[in-house]
């Protein structure tokens, strides 16, 4: 038995499916409890669960309550996430009092892919990932995501990050770190809202076959690191580049006035947004989501199909 299975605990489903070698999406909390306001973040919790499913996987949104990871919620948790004042936000350092305190806990993109990873999960996906800050010269505020990246062998299935980040830096500390970016049917990595970001995609495929078949060599061959997987927004539900960028840059003096840091600043940033667009970045963020989810799904099902062709090419 793993060790850290004492902290994890399957919901039915999830342990049937994983049992059976089905596919499998995890998916995050945080974007629940610190992403998005109520009610829209239930609707869309609920609402991603339904697209893993009509994608032909199974959901299992990832959280922590009384004391273990919970891999896989029911209608209730998922409402308490939702609505919960005292829900920490947990990311890989906050673990441990997670656990031993029994608090509710939101997981982060780190904290998720540790609970997907200890569940046997390999795919998840989120909307964007935390990364590099503007202005990481002064604050070295950099997300932990980008460590987990590192050493959890799970692929984390983006819109790209948002350009309340610095991209450029992000995608050089991935590199620095060993981590594959691959861009899905994009050659330029996309920046959340909008397709563009001006950077170019490392690792480009056309694909999520392509892409099973990397992911699966990658972790056969013993290269224990995760994969961010970049997908667009859908060009219909695209925001317009000058319009969130001003916004993004006013959210960003305003942290910075109000000194605004640590784990506060992603959740204040993306509060903000929803603000100052009246809406309208929210209603991309979700959009995004569902895409996200509906591609993690399709590539659950991709690594299931390849690896089950390379055991009978044995
Ligand atoms: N970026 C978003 N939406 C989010 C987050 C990031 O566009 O909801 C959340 C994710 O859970 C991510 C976390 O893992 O914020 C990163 O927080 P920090 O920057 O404090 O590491
Ligand atoms: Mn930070």
């Amino acid at each position: 038995m793993n060790h850290s299975r004492r902290f994890v605990v399957l919901q039915a489903e999830v342990a049937t499916a994983l049992r059976e070698q089905r596919a499998v999406v995890a998916l995050e909390s945080t974007i629940i409890s610190h992403g998005m306001p109520y009610p829209r973040n239930l609707e869309t919790a609920r609402d991603l669960e339904q697209v893993v499913r009509s994608a032909g996987a199974v959901p299992a949104t990832i959280a922590i309550l009384d004391g273990s990871f919970r891999v896989g919620l029911s209608a209730d948790e998922l409402e308490q996430l939702a609505t919960g004042t005292d829900v920490m936000k947990a990311s890989r350092r906050d673990l441990g009092i997670a656990f031993a305190s029994r608090r509710p806990a939101a997981t982060t993109v780190a904290a998720t892919m540790i609970g997907a990873h200890a569940a046997g999960i390999r795919v998840f996906a989120t909307g964007g990932t935390g990364g590099v800050h503007r202005g990481v010269e002064t604050t070295m505020d950099v997300s932990a995501d980008l460590q987990e990246l590192a050493r959890t062998p799970v692929a984390v299935v983006s819109a790209g990050v948002k350009s309340i980040l610095d991209i450029r830096r992000t995608l050089e500390y991935l590199e620095t770190f060993g981590v594959p970016v691959y861009g899905l049917r994009t050659e330029e990595f996309p920046a959340f809202y909008t397709r563009h970001s001006g950077l170019p995609v490392p690792l480009v495929v056309e694909s999520v076959a392509e892409l099973a078949a990397a992911l699966n060599a990658q972790w056969d061959a013993g290269i224990r690191s995760g994969a961010l997987v970049a997908t667009p927004i859908p060009e219909g539900d695209e925001l317009q580049h000058g319009y969130i960028e001003a916004i993004i840059e006013r959210a960003v003096a305003e942290a910075e006035r109000e000194a605004i840091s640590g784990k506060q600043l992603t959740p204040f940033l993306l509060g903000r947004i929803v603000e100052l667009s009246g809406g309208r970045s929210l209603e991309a963020n979700v959009a995004l989501v569902r895409n996200n989810a509906r591609v993690a799904a399709q590539l659950a099902q991709a690594l299931e199909a390849d690896a089950a062709a390379a055991e009978n090419d044995r």
